[in-house]
């Protein structure tokens, strides 16, 4: 049995998670929708601590403010009652056939237009909620054709959106950090930045790239064949991993959006190893992440409401379930002198001595001229040895 989540654990949900009721490409929805409060309520009583939404999940696109208010004041009143905490805020710049050619990104001017209003009234409403984060997927910006899409344009548009909003946040007092979100493709065919690295070079290109950082999301890194822990390692170094989005993907194809851990569990295993204890060499002392555990995953199409609510505890568990492998894990003395022999920990030595220069180590003959390379190429790592034990923690 696994332990009940506690607000401690800060595990949090998008409202468009469990609320997503199986409409696909190909098929019609599977599941009738509920209001959004009844999701809200129900993942309270499974363990969650936060909720995130779009504005579009709360309150349908193009309501009036009178209809947008009343929806507001009884979401909120329903988030409050269940105890749960909006710790995030995104914006839907995807869904309405007027973003087909993306928000901020749009060839049509008038579109981005819209867009950057769009997104700042759900700045304010996210800011009024008390959230600390707005992510911003921009999964329309993008093309299926080279020819069609100015990427310099493309990017001078992004930042000056992204700059716009950001700008407008610190104008405000507000205490909201942005999370861009990289995808690599879907809905289009390519989507501009693609990837957390293409994602950090962007944020250093902005004016007020201090408070604009990531959330990058399982699945779209795993999407690419890339590798979601590093991904996170490097958004960590960088100062920028202000958000996570957890679920599982089997491999390169479309996004599955599977529950976490139930794509590539071995990488799930290092993911909540890194998030829960930090870097191996540094341990809690190093770059740690202090956001929620935020679960992006979709209940499978061929659920009704008891699989959306087993599923979306099975998030949570997977997550308690890894945490105590992991802890176990770095623990064990084996696995302490397994780290030794692999040099793992030696990696955080700094390759010249504290105060030493480029001269003084083109003097070291120790470094070159009596280096015996062939020698240290005999080294064994036990690189091996070190996985096989974490493996043995993460079925044992
Ligand atoms: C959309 C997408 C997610 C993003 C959400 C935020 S919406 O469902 O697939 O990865 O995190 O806009
Ligand atoms: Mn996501
Ligand atoms: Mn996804």
């Amino acid at each position: 049995m696994v332990r009940k989540p506690t607000p401690e654990d800060r595990f949090s949900f998008g409202l468009w998670t469990v609320g997503w009721i199986g409409r696909d490409q190909f098929g019609d929805a599977s599941r009738k929708a509920l209001d959004p409060w009844e999701y809200a309520t129900k993942l309270a009583e499974l363990g969650a601590w936060g909720i995130t939404f779009h504005d579009d999940d709360v309150v349908p696109f193009g309501s009036d403010d009178a209809t947008r208010e009343e929806i507001l004041t009884t979401f909120k009143k329903a988030v409050d009652d269940a105890g749960l905490v909006v710790e995030m805020v995104t914006t839907n710049t995807f869904a309405h056939p007027v973003f087909k050619d993306g928000a901020f990104t749009s060839n049509d001017r008038w579109v981005r237009r819209f867009a950057l209003r769009k997104i700042l009234r759900n700045v304010d409403l996210a800011a009024e909620l008390g959230a600390e984060t707005f992510v911003m997927w921009g999964g329309r910006e993008g093309s299926e054709y080279d020819g069609v899409k100015d990427v310099n344009a493309a990017l001078d548009r992004y930042r000056e959106g992204i700059d716009s909003v950001a700008g407008y946040i610190k104008d405000k007092g507000y205490g909201l950090r942005i999370a861009l979100e990289p995808k690599p493709n879907e809905p289009r065919g390519d989507i501009l930045l693609p990837t957390v690295g293409h994602a950090l070079g962007f944020i250093a290109q902005l004016e007020h790239g201090d408070i604009v950082g990531l959330n990058p999301e399982t699945g779209h890194e795993q999407m690419a064949g890339l590798n979601y822990t590093h991904g996170l390692a490097q958004a960590l170094w960088s100062g920028k991993l202000f958000h996570i989005d957890l679920n599982g993907q089997r491999s390169i194809k479309y996004d599955q959006d599977l529950v976490f851990g139930h794509g590539d569990l071995l990488s799930a295993f290092f993911t909540v190893d890194l998030l829960e204890n930090g870097f191996p060499g540094a341990g809690t002392d190093g770059p740690m992440y202090t956001g929620p555990r935020h679960f992006d995953y979709k209940p499978s199409r061929t659920e009704g409401y008891g699989g959306v609510w087993d599923s979306a505890r099975a998030n949570m568990d997977m997550y308690l379930m890894l945490a105590e492998k992991a802890a176990a894990y770095r623990a064990d003395p084996a696995v302490q002198e397994a780290m030794v022999a692999s040099g793992v920990l030696e990696l955080s030595e700094p390759t010249l001595a504290v105060g030493e220069s480029l001269a003084d180590l083109l003097a070291d003959r120790a470094s070159f001229e009596d280096f015996d390379a062939d020698a240290a190429g005999e080294r064994e790592f036990g690189f091996v040895q070190l996985n096989q034990l974490a493996i043995q923690h993460l079925i044992g």
